[in-house]
């Protein structure tokens, strides 16, 4: 049986999407803990794939475009029975995942990564971003009653099983929002652990779009 799968989504991330799988595989080793390693692509056009491949990565293709497409798609074909899902931009410490399995095995259904408590490297997170996160969590946690205060955090943990029983829909960003308002809502045992923010590797700008996204996550959290 395997017990962890680590879910990556990835949309052109040829510069780190290696060092993210080493990083994972390292830990999962080190610790002998029986795990594969998933990447979650819908349309990388810089050869992707054939990379998370060649570090011996598992791919699943996702026809449907976006965040959350992606991550429904890799969900349901993780073969672990916990899923710790993070970027593939070397952004997050996949190498420091102890938390998160500690606090699964330890009966939390959802495992969220908080940045803040963490640390954020200089440059990591853009100061709109410092501002839109802290507030849009707040608005989050009064309305889902979720104990989560970093609710754009990538780096996060869950049952598989859970997950699927939710009914997941979001395509895009919100994503990372209607999933713990989902977990939430189902009465699942939450938490949150620190961990830390890195500048990405990856030498170009986000996927995100500040305005956009930010306005979308706010439209979800008043009409969910
Ligand atoms: N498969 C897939 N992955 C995506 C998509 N959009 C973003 N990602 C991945 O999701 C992660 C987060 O995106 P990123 O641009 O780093 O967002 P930010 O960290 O919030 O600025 C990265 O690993 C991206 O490659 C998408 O449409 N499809
Ligand atoms: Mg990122």
């Amino acid at each position: 049986m395997t017990e962890f799968t680590v879910l990556m989504p990835c949309l052109n991330e040829a510069k780190s999407l290696a060092f993210c799988i080493e990083e994972a595989r390292g830990f999962m080793e080190s610790r002998g803990l029986s795990a594969e390693i998933l990447i979650a692509d819908n349309g990388s056009h810089d050869g992707s794939p054939e990379i998370a491949r060649r570090h011996g990565a598992r791919v699943v293709h996702i026809e449907e475009r976006g965040y959350g497409a992606a991550l429904l798609g890799g969900i349901e074909a993780a073969k672990g029975k916990y899923i710790i899902m993070g970027d593939a931009d070397g952004s997050y410490d996949f190498g420091g995942l102890e938390p998160f399995v500690k606090a699964l095995r330890g009966g939390y259904a959802l495992v969220v990564g908080n940045r803040f408590r963490g640390g954020i490297e200089k440059g990591a997170m853009p100061s709109l971003h410092r501002l839109g996160v802290p507030f849009l969590s707040v608005l989050a946690r009064w309305r889902f009653r979720s104990p989560t205060k970093d609710f754009h955090c990538g780096l996060r943990a869950f049952e598989r099983q859970k997950a699927l029983a939710l009914g997941l829909k979001c395509k895009g960003m919100e994503f990372a929002t209607e999933i713990i308002a989902a977990f939430s809502q189902s009465g699942a045992k939450i938490c949150e652990v620190p961990t830390p923010l890195r500048r990405d590797k990856r030498g170009r700008k986000s996927h995100i779009r500040t305005f956009r996204d930010g306005f979308r996550h706010l439209k979800f959290i008043l009409t969910y």
